[in-house]
């Protein structure tokens, strides 16, 4: 599991992150209910493959980097990305802002943790609840904020579409959430071609 200690950085710079992010005051750590608004399109919309007016193929790898891990695009047009995962590990390719991307992140997160610690979470003491409670707190802030965003996940071997209409000038980024994968670099940049 080469993503193993990078995953435990990962939430220890996260649980830095919130415990920074979170000395304002918040009336509730209740998170927000998700998608309970819709998104603002900052950076574009999900679209139909039927709208695309051109394939962009993008490899994922067992590196933690997509290839080409820059795309150029144009404002105002639709592309389907054709994602190739040629590892052994599951990938994901998320587009959208940044809160979409570190929402996405704490929300997998939030999963993980869950899946982790089933049953008597007792043992794990005062400082896990505080940081289960800010993960909460930034994830509720972050459902505010973040724009819309897509994804989808790629199995070993296998090739998924998703097509994203860049309808704004300002462009959103692209990455993997699998646990550690984010933090450890695979992410990616559109840029005005
Ligand atoms: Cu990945």
């Amino acid at each position: 599991m080469r993503y193993g200690v990078t995953a435990v950085y990962s939430l220890a710079a996260a649980c830095a992150l919130i415990s920074t992010g979170c000395t304002a005051h918040h009336p509730s750590a209740a998170p927000a209910p998700a998608s309970g608004h819709p998104r603002p399109q900052t950076t574009g919309r999900a679209a139909l493959e039927s709208e695309a007016q051109r394939t962009v193929q993008i490899e994922l790898a067992d590196d933690g980097r997509f290839h080409p891990a820059e795309v150029g695009v144009r404002a105002g047009e639709i592309v389907t990305f054709e994602l190739t995962n040629h590892g052994r590990q599951e990938h994901e390719f998320t587009v959208g802002d940044l809160n979409a991307q570190e929402l996405h992140e704490y929300q997998m997160a939030t999963m993980n943790m869950a899946g982790m610690h089933h049953g008597d979470m007792s043992h794990l003491g005062k400082d896990h609840e505080k940081y289960m409670e800010g993960l909460a707190k930034r994830t509720a802030e972050l459902d505010r904020v973040a724009g819309a965003n897509a994804s989808v996940h790629v199995p070993p071997g296998e090739t998924r579409r998703l097509t994203w209409a860049f309808t704004s000038q300002e462009l959103p980024v692209f990455g993997c959430h699998l646990p550690g994968h984010w933090a450890a670099g695979m992410k990616g940049t559109f840029v005005h071609a």
